[in-house]
C-alpha cells in the first residue's frame, strides 16, 4: 500500500502550481532533500545554499533568526533558488487568527508571501488559519503545509488532532499542498489506509526529523534515517539540519559531502519504494 507512483508522475496531477513545481523540481534533480539552513548570520545562510543547492530540491528557512537580516537577503536568496533550481519554504508556523496571519503572511518585515513559495501552520485555530493565509497566497500560487505531526518526544499532535488536520486539508484542496509529518497520510498510498481515505487526493509529505549519525539532541528533536522516513513511512521530503551544515559552517567540503549522502539515501529509498 506505499506511494508507487514517481514524482514526476503525480507532478502531473497536481492543481496547485507549487504542488507541481516542487514534484517537478524533485523528478528534475533526482533529488528528495531538502535542508533546513537554521543559522543566525546572513553570511554563513547564503554560503551553506550555495554549497548544498545542487543537491536539493528545496530550502527550508528561519527568516526570523537571521540577526543582520536587510531586505537584499531576499534578492540573493532568489537568486540562488534560480542558479540551483530549488523551492523555498519559510517555515513560519502560523497559528492566529485569519485576519492575524493574513497580516503576518503579506506584511511586516519580512513579507514572506512575496518571496516564499511554500510556507505551513499549525492547524489548532481551526480551518480560519487557512482562510486568512489562503486570501493572500492563493491569488500568488503560494502552498500551504498543515503541521499534522511533529518529530519532538511528547508532541500534542498526534490521534483525533493529526485526524482532524488532513480533514482540514481536504476542504482547502486549492492551497493545503500538503503536511508536515512522520508518515504518509491522507488518500492514496497511506500506510494504514483509513475508512477516511479519498482515492484520488495526494497530498505532499515532507519530514524533519532526519538525521543519519546522531538519535536527537539535548532538546526534544528525535531523529530517523532517510529510509525510515521515505522507504517505511511513505513521506516524498526528507528535511535535514544539523546533520548536514553540522557544527563548523566553514567546512564547506565536508558540508557538500553531506548533502550528497542525505541526497543519495534519500534517492534509494524512494527508488525501492517505487520498486525500480
Ligand atoms: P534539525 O535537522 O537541525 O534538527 O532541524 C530540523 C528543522 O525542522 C528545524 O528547522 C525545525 O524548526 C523543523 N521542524 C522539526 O524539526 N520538527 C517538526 O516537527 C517540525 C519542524 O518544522
Amino acid at each position: 500500500s506505499r506511494h508507487q507512483q514517481t514524482y514526476g508522475q503525480r507532478a502531473l496531477r497536481q492543481a496547485n502550481p507549487t504542488a507541481k513545481l516542487l514534484l517537478e523540481t524533485i523528478e528534475r534533480k533526482k533529488s528528495n532533500l531538502a535542508v533546513s539552513v537554521d543559522v543566525t548570520k546572513s553570511k554563513d545562510f547564503l554560503s551553506i545554499i550555495e554549497v548544498v543547492g545542487p543537491f536539493v530540491c528545496l530550502i527550508k528557512t528561519h527568516i526570523d533568526i537571521i540577526e543582520d537580516f536587510e531586505p537584499s537577503l531576499i534578492e540573493q536568496l532568489q537568486d540562488l533558488s534560480k542558479k540551483h533550481d530549488f523551492v523555498i519554504f519559510e517555515d513560519r508556523k502560523f497559528a492566529d487568527i485569519g485576519n492575524t496571519v493574513s497580516l503576518q503572511y503579506s506584511g511586516g518585515v519580512y513579507k514572506i508571501a512575496s518571496w516564499s513559495h511554500i510556507t505551513n501552520a499549525h492547524p489548532v485555530p481551526g480551518p480560519s488559519v487557512i482562510q486568512g493565509l489562503s486570501s493572500v497566497g492563493l491569488p500568488l500560487g503560494r502552498g500551504l503545509l498543515l503541521l499534522a505531526e511533529m518529530s519532538t518526544k511528547g508532541t500534542l499532535a498526534r490521534d483525533s488532532y493529526t485526524e482532524d488536520a488532513v480533514r482540514m486539508a481536504r476542504s482547502h484542496r486549492n492551497f493545503v499542498i500538503g503536511f508536515i509529518a512522520q508518515r504518509r497520510m491522507g488518500g492514496i498510498g497511506l500506510v494504514d489506509e483509513g475508512a477516511d481515505s479519498v482515492a484520488d487526493e495526494d497530498f505532499l509529505i515532507l519530514t524533519p526529523g532526519v538525521g543519519l549519525d546522531v538519535a536527537g539532541d539535548a532538546m526534544g528533536q528525535q531523529y530517523r534515517s532517510p529510509r525510515q522516513v521515505i522507504f517505511d513511512s511513505g513521506c516524498d521530503v526528507i528535511i535535514v539540519g544539523r546533520g548536514i551544515y553540522g557544527n563548523d559552517l566553514s567546512l564547506v567540503d565536508v558540508i557538500a559531502a553531506r548533502a550528497e549522502r542525505y541526497m543519495a539515501e534519500g534517492w534509494a529509498a524512494y527508488m525501492e519504494r517505487v520498486g525500480s
